[in-house]
C-alpha cells in the first residue's frame, strides 16, 4: 500500500481517529479505524482497475438506498444489513484528493466476519441465501441507472482475447515459464462463448448481479452465522446470475487458500457445493430460466476458468491489476483456478445431479 496522509484524508469525513491497513482484498486500498466508536472503514478506490471511481460511487449511492429501503420494508436492520456510507463534511459521498486519489468512508459492520474459506458448511448454504436475497433485492432496480464500472467485466470471450494479448506481448518476459499453463487455457477456447451466447440469444436474462460473489465480500454473523451483509459493491452491474453463482463456487468450493502452493490440497469440495447450490435454488428456482438451472454447474467452471486466465493475463503483463505479495502470487492463483477447473470438469456430472435435486 502507498502512503497517504491518513489523518488529513480521514479529516474531511464526520468522524475522528486514525486508521491502519485492513482485509484482503486484491484491488482497493483498505483501511479500520483504530480505536473509536462507531467504527468505520476507510477505502482508496483503485483507479487503475476502475477508471472512473465516480462512478463507482454513483452506483454505490443508489444501489446502497435501494437495498436499505427493501431491508426497512422487510422490517430488516438496514445498519447491518447493508453497506452504509459516511458523507464528509461537505456532505459528500467520498472525498477526492489534490492528486485524485478518491476515498470512500463506511460504517464497520460490528459482530460479524469475512472468511477467505469456508469454515462451517452451513455457512456457506448461509451465504448462498444471502446473496440470492441480494440479487432479489435488486431485481427491480432500474439497471439503466448503473454505469458499467469495468466494460465486459465477465465476458469470457473478451478476458479471451486480453489472454491471448498479454501472450503476444509477453511484456514481463515470462512466457517460456508458463507454457503449461497457456496450453490448458488455450485449450479451453470453446467454452468461453457459451454464457454471451446465451444472454445474447435470451434463454439467459441480464440482470442486475454483484459480480464478485467471493466468500470474503459477504459478512458472517458471529452469533446466527447467518449471512448477513453483501459487501464490495464496485462491480455492481447488469450481468447474469450465473456468474454470482459460480463465482461464489469457484472460491467458496476449495477448501485451501486461492494462492495455494501445495495444490494436493486444492479442489472443488461437492458437499459445499451442494451446500450453496441448494441455498441458491430454494432462494431464486422459480425465477430462474431453463437455461440459466442448466448451467449452473458450467457456470462454475467457467468463472474458475475466466480467474485463471485473468490471472495469468496479469502475471504475463508483469502485475499491473490484482495486488501481489510475492512475484509468482498470480501464478501461484492462476495454478489453484485451473487446478480446481480440471477437477470440476471430472465432477460435472455430479454437479448436475446435486443442481437437478434441487429443482
Ligand atoms: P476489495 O475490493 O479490495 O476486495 P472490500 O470492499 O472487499 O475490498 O474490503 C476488503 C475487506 O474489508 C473485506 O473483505 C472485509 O473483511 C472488510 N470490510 C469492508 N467493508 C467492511 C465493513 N463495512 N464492515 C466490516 N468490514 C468490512
Ligand atoms: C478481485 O476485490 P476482490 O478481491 O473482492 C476481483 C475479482 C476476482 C477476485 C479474485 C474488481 O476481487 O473479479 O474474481 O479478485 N475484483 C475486480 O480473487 O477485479
Ligand atoms: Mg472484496
Amino acid at each position: 500500500m502507498a502512503d497517504y496522509n491518513l489523518k488529513e484524508i480521514i479529516g474531511k469525513f464526520d468522524v475522528t481517529d486514525g486508521a491502519t491497513p485492513y482485509g484482503k482484498g486484491h484491488i482497493n486500498d483498505t483501511y479500520l479505524s483504530n480505536a473509536c466508536d462507531p467504527r468505520f472503514i476507510l477505502q482508496r478506490i483503485n483507479n487503475n482497475v476502475f477508471k472512473r471511481p465516480q462512478d463507482v460511487m454513483e452506483n454505490i449511492v443508489r444501489v446502497t438506498a435501494h437495498l436499505k429501503k427493501k431491508i426497512i420494508e422487510e422490517g430488516g436492520d438496514p445498519k447491518r444489513e447493508t453497506l452504509n456510507l459516511i458523507k464528509t463534511y461537505e456532505g459528500e459521498p467520498y472525498y477526492v484528493t489534490p492528486k485524485g486519489d478518491y476515498f470512500r468512508m463506511y460504517e464497520f459492520i460490528e459482530g460479524a466476519q469475512t472468511y477467505e474459506i469456508v469454515e462451517e458448511p452451513v455457512h456457506f448454504y448461509n451465504a448462498a441465501k444471502a446473496f440470492a436475497k441480494f440479487q432479489k433485492r435488486l431485481a427491480d432496480f432500474p439497471a439503466e441507472k448503473l454505469h458499467e464500472t469495468i466494460p465486459s467485466f465477465h465476458d469470457t470471450t473478451v478476458r479471451f482475447q486480453q489472454l491471448k494479448e498479454a501472450i503476444k506481448k509477453n511484456a514481463a518476459g515470462r512466457l517460456d515459464s508458463v507454457k503449461e499453463e497457456v496450453e490448458f487455457a488455450l485449450a479451453r477456447e470453446k467454452d468461453v462463448s457459451v454464457i454471451v451466447d446465451a444472454i445474447a440469444d435470451g434463454s439467459v436474462p441480464l440482470r442486475v448481479t454483484h459480480n464478485d460473489t467471493k466468500y470474503n465480500n459477504i459478512m458472517i454473523d458471529d452469533e446466527t452465522g447467518l449471512g448477513i451483509c453483501v459487501i464490495d459493491l464496485d462491480t455492481v452491474m447488469p450481468g447474469s446470475l450465473l456468474y454470482d453463482y459460480g463465482d461464489s463456487l469457484r472460491f467458496g468450493t476449495n477448501p485451501a487458500d486461492e494462492d495455494e502452493k501445495d495444490l494436493s490440497k486444492v479442489y472443488c469440495d461437492l458437499n459445499l457445493f451442494e451446500q450453496f447450490t441448494k441455498g441458491y435454488m430454494e432462494e431464486l428456482k422459480d425465477v430462474m430460466t431453463e437455461r440459466e438451472k442448466e448451467l449452473l454447474p458450467f457456470s462454475a467452471k467457467l468463472m474458475t476458468y475466466e480467474c485463471g486466465i485473468r490471472f495469468l493475463a496479469d502475471y504475463l503483463d508483469g502485475d499491473t491489476y490484482f495486488k501481489i505479495k510475492r512475484p509468482e502470487h498470480n501464478l501461484d492463483r492462476c495454478r489453484t483456478q485451473f487446478k480446481l477447473v480440471k477437477d470440476m470438469e471430472e465432477k460435472e456430472n455430479l454437479m448436475k445431479e446435486i443442481v437437478k435435486k434441487y429443482d
